[in-house]
């Protein structure tokens, strides 16, 4: 039988009247998700495959890509009216909504354009992140929303996902009933529901961390990870493999297919953590615990931090809900310093 497309869902699924400004939202995020794939799909061949002079607010050189796919969200995305603002990670300040498309309003929107886009040049697996929430009441609509209206906990979420731009072009995103993933059929543009209510298995063998940081973690992440390693012979009884793509939509996508945890902790080197909460940590983990999953600092679900910035950075430890407990239990039990 085949499977429902993206636009059926969106009416015929989200069919609540206030469900109506997100299906709009998530409408127009697909169109920029198609031309995105496009934009990546020419690699090399399209010229855009190099660094700009410019850095991001994170202080990372900016690719090309990340600028022209940023330009696209921004531009498919504030047409459906109902965008107050836009958070970007790679602009500083919030973006304002063109006039002709202020009206309805209602939302914020925040997002990764290109995560991972290190990745692109050698051909590895890149995401677009994004992160849906209501405009503080008392804004008049169409009225640029202040700083402080986007810092809002993670649970305020009304709709978070992803684009993988792998193997296959994929959107798969949440409003709080379950996880749902779409495949773009590349002959027509359009996206086919393939993987209805994605649940992340309990239980999991595999791991993913960059064991390059090893030296720089803390007692609870070294614990975990040497046991992971000892293997049968150990604690755990049982023997772990491992998976590091250094790109997290991907890593997070594997994991609601087969499980798994992924861990980018806090540690002496990166002592905030490397992601970014607003547009990365917080969207991951409302996906995955709509799947079943878990989301944790070490020391609270990610989606109770209570930003203060912007781009803020935090730890993320998320996945396979046996796993991740596991792991914030370890960061509870105080351990000798190793
Ligand atoms: P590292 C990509 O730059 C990213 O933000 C995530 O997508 C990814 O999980 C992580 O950083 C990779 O970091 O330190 O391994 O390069």
């Amino acid at each position: 039988m085949q499977a429902i497309s993206l636009t059926h869902f969106l009416t015929k699924h989200m069919q609540h009247a206030e469900q109506d400004p997100i299906a709009a939202m998530v409408g127009d995020i697909a169109t920029a998700v198609k031309q995105i794939a496009i934009a990546i799909d020419k690699g090399a061949l399209a010229g855009n495959m190099g660094n700009l002079a410019s850095e991001n607010v994170q202080g990372e050189t900016q690719k090309a890509l990340d600028m022209i796919t940023n330009d696209i969200f921004v531009d498919c995305v504030q047409k459906s009216g109902y965008v107050d603002g836009m958070v970007s990670e790679e602009i500083e300040l919030p973006i304002e909504m063109a006039a002709k498309y202020r009206g309805r309003g209602g939302y914020l929107l925040m997002f990764d354009p290109l995560d991972g886009s290190s990745n692109v040049n050698v051909n590895i697996s890149v995401g677009t992140i994004f992160s849906i929430l209501k405009t503080p009441q008392g804004k008049k609509s169409g009225q640029h929303p202040d700083l402080d209206d986007f810092l809002q906990a993670g649970t305020n979420q009304v709709c978070a996902g992803y684009a993988l731009y792998g193997t296959s072009t994929m959107l798969v995103f949440t409003t709080g009933d379950g996880v749902n993933g779409f495949t773009m059929d590349a002959e027509n543009g359009e996206f086919y529901l393939t993987h209805p209510s994605m649940q992340i298995p309990k239980e999991t063998l595999e791991f993913a961390v960059n064991m390059s940081n090893y030296r720089f973690w803390q007692s609870p992440i070294q614990r975990y990870v040497d046991e992971c390693l000892v293997g049968i012979e150990g604690e755990r009884e049982k023997d772990f493999n491992m998976r590091w793509v250094a790109s997290m939509v991907a890593e997070v996508h594997r994991i609601l297919v087969r499980g798994g945890v992924f861990l980018y902790p806090v540690d002496t080197k990166n002592q905030s953590g490397k992601l970014r909460l607003m547009y990365e940590a917080n969207p991951m983990s409302f996906i995955v615990e709509q799947a079943g999953g878990a989301a944790t600092t070490g020391l609270l679900p990610i989606m109770e931090v209570e930003p203060t910035n912007i781009h803020q950075r935090v730890s993320v430890i998320l996945g396979s809900k046996t796993e991740v407990d596991l792991i914030a239990s370890y960061h509870s039990v105080k351990k000798k310093k190793r």
